[in-house]
């Protein structure tokens, strides 16, 4: 191998790796946009907003504003929280299309839906 043909190939694969790096790079800035959140507020008896509509891929926070404890439980068992005293939370994410009614298991007239679409 000639030292020109070694010249030219070390520029090639020095520019191939600026390629590949910078191509990388707005890969990894976009990947903390695509974690969406999303939250619920329990308060006085009712899950607000009673009906969240979120992209797949979504984490719902569930936080207990309430005085008295309350659970999120999904009516097709898709998720459960243990009990929430006031403050806490539970989290969910949620990678399928599709609607996840739930309520509170203490309050079972408690009820409200995820919609992932
Ligand atoms: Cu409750």
């Amino acid at each position: 191998m000639s030292s020109k043909t070694k010249l030219v190939l070390g520029i090639t694969v020095a520019t191939l790796l600026m390629t590949v790096m910078f191509a990388a790079a707005p890969k990894l800035s976009a990947n903390p946009q695509q974690a969406a959140t999303a939250e619920v507020k329990i308060d006085n008896f009712s899950f607000g907003p009673a009906t969240l509509t979120v992209a797949p891929g979504t984490t719902v926070t569930w936080i207990n504003r309430d005085d008295i404890p309350h659970t999120v439980v999904s009516t097709d068992s898709a998720f459960k929280s243990k009990v929430l005293d006031t403050d806490e939370k539970f989290s969910f994410t949620f990678t399928k299309a599709g609607n996840y009614p739930y309520f509170c298991s203490i309050h079972p007239k408690m009820t409200a839906t995820i919609v992932v679409k």
